[in-house]
């Protein structure tokens, strides 16, 4: 940890400029030995932005650059760190960086963000949103990386670890007062506590199933029988022509999987085989794959022509996540559509945008993602699961007067689940995970 990194951090190919990042003890010396003035950055003040020429190892001027400088541990690693701007060709932006690499490493995927959480610069949560906005694909998502970055998350689960840690605290108070022959403390207050960090905890993993949504995506599937209408809508709500429409019904056998942002949330949505009994065994198996979707969608648009008769056999394990749709509305002006469901035209372009309301509507999302702690991530629901499960042990124990080292117990687990999310005590094997998927340079 203690080398020099270095690494382009603005995307491949030809630009008005390259940023190239150096980090790590000694970085402003080596930077120096190929900037003229030399002294200029030298002497430069911390958070400063000089101009000069770069020159490479056998002294050949190699562009003009600007760098900004910035001294530990003020910079986003926590170290002495350069941000050069050179040019954006990507060839001149290479000679650069290997002229560095004589004297520096390239950084590993990561390692900037991985280096700045390792020098306390933010928590686990916050590197890992470093990322999530990074590839954020949609305006909600996006903030809500954003307020992760900014520590809504790990100062509200300060909060409830400092809340654990009280309790906890009180446990062993208790465990000394028996010991001790004193008074009991005061157990009305201790359940009241551990109710309320229950609470607490339950209120952040609820709202975080939707959380995770943002995150990854919302899973939507159309489906219903051949040519009700599936590839025109999904074209409509991608406005684009992605999807085969014909009058021929079994036209799209395989699915068709695409991402676009509805109203800010991040929607991932499916085009599926028609269902009917089929003999074709190429369609058969585009079927047998729509309802694999089906079950997996977070919700489901069945289309139907015509009167509304019954959905198919086994559907009633869907109901929670179903929205009927009566499709192409402009063949049918007098049918009577019945309560719930949306009735759409994709000729007409009628019913879109009560469909998209239906479907926000439906899925309940988090509107208000402003300035709130809000879990987004599968490992992050998981720690605070296992934090929710030893909570409710301690409030067992404390029912069945089991004794106060149990509650204790409990309430440090519950504790060490949170701190996993924060990333207290760093793990190897879960950092090299995490930061596996970012980018070099990041
Ligand atoms: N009149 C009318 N025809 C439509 C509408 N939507 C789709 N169709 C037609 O219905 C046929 C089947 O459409 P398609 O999207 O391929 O259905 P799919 O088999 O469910 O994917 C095509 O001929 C479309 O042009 C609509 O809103 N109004
Ligand atoms: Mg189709």
């Amino acid at each position: 940890m203690n080398d020099i990194i270095c690494a382009r951090i603005t995307a491949a190919g030809t630009s008005a400029i390259a940023v190239i990042r150096i980090s790590g003890k000694g970085s402003i010396p080596l930077v120096a030995k190929y900037f003229r003035p030399s002294q200029k950055l030298l002497k430069a003040a911390a958070n400063t932005v000089i101009f000069g020429t770069f020159y490479d190892a056998a002294e050949k001027a190699l562009d003009e650059v600007l760098l900004s400088v910035f001294q530990a541990p003020k910079s986003y690693t926590g170290e002495d760190t350069i941000e050069l701007s050179c040019h954006g060709n990507p060839a001149l932006a290479d000679r650069i960086l290997s002229t560095l690499l004589s004297q520096a490493r390239l950084a590993n995927p990561g390692e900037f963000t991985l280096r700045a959480y390792l020098n306390g610069k933010m928590d686990l949560s916050q590197a890992e949103a470093v990322n999530d906005l990074i590839l954020a694909s949609s305006s909600k998502a996006e903030t809500a990386a954003l307020m992760q970055i900014k520590g809504y998350l790990g100062k509200h689960l300060a909060g409830i670890m400092q809340d654990i840690q009280d309790a906890r605290l009180r446990c062993e108070l208790a465990i000394d007062f028996c010991d001790q022959g004193l008074p009991q403390i005061d157990l009305d207050d201790l359940r009241q506590r551990i109710f309320n960090i229950l609470s607490t905890a339950r209120a952040l993993k609820e709202e975080g199933q939707n959380g995770i949504k943002l995150r990854e995506g919302i899973k939507i599937c159309l489906a219903g029988a051949p040519n009700s209408g599936k590839s025109s809508l999904f074209n409509a709500f991608l406005k684009q022509n992605r999807a085969i429409v014909t009058s021929v019904p079994g036209t799209t056998r395989d699915y068709l999987e695409e991402s676009f942002s509805l109203s800010g949330y991040p929607i991932v949505l499916y085009d599926t085989a028609g269902l009917r009994e089929s003999a074709d065994e190429i369609e058969q198996e585009g079927i047998a794959r729509s309802y694999a979707l089906i079950k997996n969608a977070d919700l489901i648009l069945y289309l139907y022509e015509g009167d509304f008769t019954d959905l198919p056999q086994d559907w009633q394990a869907y109901q929670d996540k179903l929205i009927l749709v009566a499709a192409k509305a402009d063949l049918y002006p007098d049918r009577l559509i019945p309560p719930g469901h949306v009735a759409a035209s994709v000729l007409a372009q009628a019913g879109l945008s009560a469909l998209s309301d239906a479907i926000l509507n439906h899925l309940n999302l988090p509107t208000v993602i402003l300035e709130h702690p809000l879990i987004t991530n599968v490992r992050h629901l998981a720690a605070l699961s296992r934090c929710i499960t030893a909570l409710e042990a301690a409030q067992v124990a404390l029912q069945q007067e089991l004794g106060f080292e149990f509650i204790a117990f409990e309430l440090i687990f519950a504790h060490s689940a949170l701190e996993d999310i924060l990333g207290i005590v760093p793990s190897t094997e879960l950092i090299n995970k995490i930061f596996a998927e970012f980018c070099i340079g990041k």
